[in-house]
């Protein structure tokens, strides 16, 4: 079964506890602080896999989760990592997180590995956070925890250039007779119900791909017929080869089928109707065929769209039309990838992240939380203008009034993360 659209849960491993623990042994009374630290989580990774081709392995398993960290133990023992999830995708599968729709990662170059979630760090043991003045330290940090997200996968095939065309019209005799591929062909609508790829050797530039996809009708781009499902795999495609049938055997006329068409691709997204197209006039084999060729011709010509006389079952007039192709090819050397721009890291800083504190010891608060410690990361503390700024966020952010709701004392320590200071107002 094709399936190239899912929804999934994918889940970071969060970090593993610091420990609290002190060294004890025989003799040895009061030993100091040995609590190791947590391990780290486990990342959440997808790898662009040659060998697949649909998302179907998605179809019932839909939640990915990497491991947690272990939590630090007693004589320095750090937690051992998670492990790491690796989810396998086909190449051409765009990755969004679904509540933003926003794209985090397109995978188009067959074996890339991406790490779209970070596992959370693991917390310091208690032996991190002794002082020359506090030598038992009763503190450890907390693993961080890590991220999860509902995404969307969807496959956009990799081909350089798409047929198009209402059902029936000779697709995927065409794509059978120029590259590779052996397409099903019948004479009924919606023959074919993926689709398919296939490669011309060109003789005039680089080898192209070429895709088939089911035939488009009226309404396609909401969802009539199969070609909405579809429209997804030429998205990335350079080139449109809007394949008609010259002979209209179906009894309509040619130039309002393509118009129907064209309608349906910028209903479905505007930027494919900027894209260049040729028109092939197939089935020029029946004699009625030259009328509506010389209608379509003095139509699209005059505006710059060039149209083909071909017969894809008598193979006449291919060359010429791949020719055209490979030159517009020439132009755009470029694969069409989606650009990433889910942007975690502002996400977090505009967001009002909640911050903890805790006090192990009278005149001592800890301050937590990814905020804070994206801040300092940020910020050069060491110069004056540098730990103003610093202060001022710890004002902002309310981070200076939960300390005085706790009874902070000036002269009493401060510490975030690495950072330790005296409070003063
Ligand atoms: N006479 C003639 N018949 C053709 C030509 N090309 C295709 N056909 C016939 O048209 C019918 C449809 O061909 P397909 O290639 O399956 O058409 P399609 O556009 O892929 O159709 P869907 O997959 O249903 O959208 C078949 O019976 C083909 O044999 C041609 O150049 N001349
Ligand atoms: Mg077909």
């Amino acid at each position: 079964m094709f399936i190239d659209r899912v929804k999934i849960h994918i889940k970071g491993g969060s970090g593993g506890n610091g420990a609290v623990s002190f060294y004890r042994a025989k003799y040895i009374t009061n030993g100091g602080p040995d609590g190791g630290d947590g391990g780290k989580g486990g990342d959440v990774i997808f790898i662009a896999d040659e060998g697949l081709n649909t998302l179907v392995d998605f179809r019932y398993k839909k939640t990915f989760s990497a491991q947690s960290g272990a939590n630090g133990s007693k004589r320095n023992c750090t937690g051992a990592d998670g492990e790491s999830i690796i989810i396998k995708v086909p190449v051409g599968t765009v990755i969004r997180e679904a509540a933003s729709n926003k794209v985090m990662a397109d995978m188009v170059k067959p074996g890339e590995s991406k790490t779209i979630i970070k596992g959370g760090k693991g917390g310091k043991g208690n032996q991190h956070f002794a002082t020359a003045t506090r030598q038992a330290p009763r503190y450890a940090e907390k693993g961080r925890p890590s991220k999860e997200y509902d995404v969307i996968l969807e496959l956009k095939l990799i081909a350089d250039v798409g047929l198009i065309g209402l059902p029936n019209v000779g697709k995927s005799t065409l794509l059978s007779m120029v590259t590779n591929a052996n397409p099903k062909i019948a004479n009924y609508h919606f023959t074919t119900l993926s689709p398919n790829l296939g490669v011309v050797r060109s003789r005039w530039g680089d080898d192209f791909v070429m895709a088939d996809i089911p035939g488009l009708i009226e309404g396609a781009s909401e969802g009539a017929g199969l070609g909405h499902e579809f429209l997804r795999h030429v998205e990335r495609t350079k080139v449109f080869i809007h394949v008609v049938d010259g002979a209209a055997l179906e009894g309509i006329d040619p130039i309002s089928n393509i118009k129907k068409i064209n309608n349906e691709l910028k209903k479905y997204n505007q930027n494919l109707s900027d894209r260049p197209m040729i028109i092939a006039c197939n089935k020029m084999d029946i004699p009625e065929a030259a009328e509506n060729y010389k209608k379509i011709k003095a139509e699209y010509e005059p505006n710059g769209v060039k149209v083909f006389p071909i017969s894809a079952a008598a193979n006449t007039g291919l060359d010429e039309l791949l020719k055209a192709v490979a030159d517009i090819l020439k132009d755009y050397p470029q694969d069409i990838v989606f650009e990433e721009d889910f942007d975690e890291f502002t996400e977090e800083i505009t967001a009002s992240e909640p911050f903890r504190i805790h006090q192990p010891y009278k005149g001592y608060y800890i301050v937590e939380g990814t905020g804070v410690e994206k801040m300092i990361g940020y910020t050069n503390i060491d110069t004056e203008k540098g730990f103003a700024f610093f202060q001022k966020y710890l004002r902002d952010k309310g981070i200076i009034k939960a300390l005085e709701e706790r009874g902070i004392n000036e002269g009493d320590t401060v510490k975030i993360y690495d950072l330790e200071f005296e409070f003063y107002h």
